[in-house]
């Protein structure tokens, strides 16, 4: 997996447009150019109201192409996460962008990029859908149907259960950061 990282924290600007139904695909003059597949999230318990959407783009084009953004109609805000190792630390951090590059396909998957829906209107339900808005520099908005998997899923299939490799004493310390370990028990699971 490779894609440009622009540490640039929380610069996302709040887009007030709607999500519109439409093909997962966007580009100029009716040629798709980007590509995104496979979108699912884990369901989420009530508190706290934020949820991960995991998803696949492929970039078609000649070109270069970024992802700069992403709403939904269930949350208040979608930011583009990666997790990242910081000496002994794992984190999440806001990106800026993700760049997607001619015949790429970036993976956002499990302890790796996500989608972090944050001000989630209702937990997810397993077995609902519901609309993402990804915004690319070039190709525009590209909105998916995102499928709810249930809490414990790992992936749209049968996958790793998780990216990363936990550490006993990294993870410790991990959890010990209260508002780390309410984010990551929302997204993997309570008592991992
Ligand atoms: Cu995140």
């Amino acid at each position: 997996m490779r894609h440009r990282v622009g540490m640039l924290a929380f610069a996302l600007a709040l887009l007030a447009a709607p999500a519109l139904a439409g093909p997962a695909f966007a580009g100029n003059a009716g040629e798709p150019t980007i590509e995104v597949t496979g979108a699912w999230a884990r369901a989420t318990p009530p508190r706290p109201p934020i949820g991960g959407a995991y998803l696949s783009i492929r970039n078609r084009g000649e070109a270069p192409d970024r992802l700069v953004g992403a709403d939904s109609p269930v949350a208040k805000t979608a930011e583009l996460h990666a997790h990242v190792r910081n000496g002994e630390v794992l984190s999440m951090v806001a990106l800026a962008d993700v760049e997607i590059r001619p015949g790429q396909t970036v993976e956002f998957a499990p302890g790796g990029l996500h989608v972090m829906l944050m001000g989630l209107s209702a937990p997810l339900k397993a077995g609902s859908v519901f609309p993402l808005t990804l915004r690319f520099a070039k190709a525009g908005a590209v909105t998916v149907e995102v499928a709810v998997r249930p809490i414990g899923a790992a992936g749209p299939e049968a996958m790793a259960p998780d990216g990363m490799v936990h550490d006993p004493a990294m993870h410790q310390q991990h959890m010990a950061d209260p508002a780390h370990r309410e984010m990551h028990e929302s997204m993997h699971g309570p008592g991992q």
